[in-house]
């Protein structure tokens, strides 16, 4: 089990200086932003070299979704998305994080009725990650199918809906990311929604309940891990979290102790 961090705005550039830092306040691995990752591959090669902290997830960086309402957007989805999966090939990388759409409908919120059918919603992601399975297998990575709550999307939130798509599809290459914020307001036992997934877990996200650096919220997280050790979790887990405590790298820096006593705690 890694631990891992997105980008921060207290974190130093170049690239280079990132990873140090990022190593310094206690973390294994950085996830990318996939534009990033495209854009800047030689420099982020070199950077991993150096440093020595590995690079080995991505999460958005490319437009579109894969259940994008508008179909062009759609394909830009996953020609971009094929992209990433090249690069991360490159250095080594494995998987990105990848909802069904991050912000374009809510069932919670006005107008109510999307504009597509379930049916309809089903078809378009199972034809989307049908695509990317192809090219995940292909480059030796992986998908992280992510289910998000449901003000921030209308077609898969929770663990056991996306897991069924992607049984449906018998996609070797798609795994689910289990997103502790998204989890805490969709799963009805947190605990028993990673046993009932473990087949398909593949990346994890953490925050505390209310999206601010573990510790600082009410989120119980010794037994959600022990669940993991429990499920034979073995990958990723990233933080993805604002930062509540001052100054933001101080805080920061507690908060990853706190989880790693959690993880110790829990068996880790
Ligand atoms: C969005 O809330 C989220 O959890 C990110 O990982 C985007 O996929
Ligand atoms: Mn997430």
């Amino acid at each position: 089990m890694k631990l891992a961090t997105q980008d921060k705005p207290f974190f130093p550039v170049p690239l280079g200086e990132k990873l140090k830092a990022v190593r310094r306040l206690g973390f294994d691995t950085f996830e990318i932003d996939g534009r990033v990752l495209v854009e800047n591959l030689s420099e982020v090669k070199t950077a991993i070299k150096e440093s020595g902290v590995p690079v080995e997830t991505v999460c958005g960086g490319y437009r579109g979704w894969i259940g994008d309402f508008d179909q062009e957007k759609r394909a830009t989805a996953i020609a971009e998305i094929t992209r990433i999966l090249q690069a991360l090939a490159e250095i080594n990388g494995r998987g990105i994080v990848v909802p069904a759409a991050w912000g374009m409908f809510s069932k919670r919120l006005p107008p109510l009725v999307p504009p597509r059918s379930e049916e309809e919603d089903r078809e378009v992601l199972l034809d989307s990650l049908a695509k990317l399975n192809r090219v995940a297998l292909a480059t030796g990575t992986l998908i992280y199918l992510e289910p998000l709550n449901r003000y921030e999307d209308h077609m898969l939130n929770t663990l056991a809906a996306a897991g069924a798509l992607i049984k449906a599809g018998n996609f070797a290459g798609v795994k689910l990311t289990a997103d502790l914020f998204h989890m805490n307001i969709e799963e009805a036992g947190i605990e028993r929604s990673i046993h009932e997934a473990k087949a398909l877990l593949g990346h994890v996200h953490i925050a505390d309940s209310h999206r601010y650096e573990p510790g600082t919220g009410h989120l119980d997280f010794v037994p959600i891990f022990k669940a993991l050790k429990d499920s034979g979790y073995q990958g990723q887990m990233a933080f993805e979290c604002r930062v509540l405590g001052e100054p933001a790298a101080e805080a920061y820096r507690r908060s990853v102790a706190f989880i790693r006593a959690c993880l110790q705690e829990a068996g880790f």
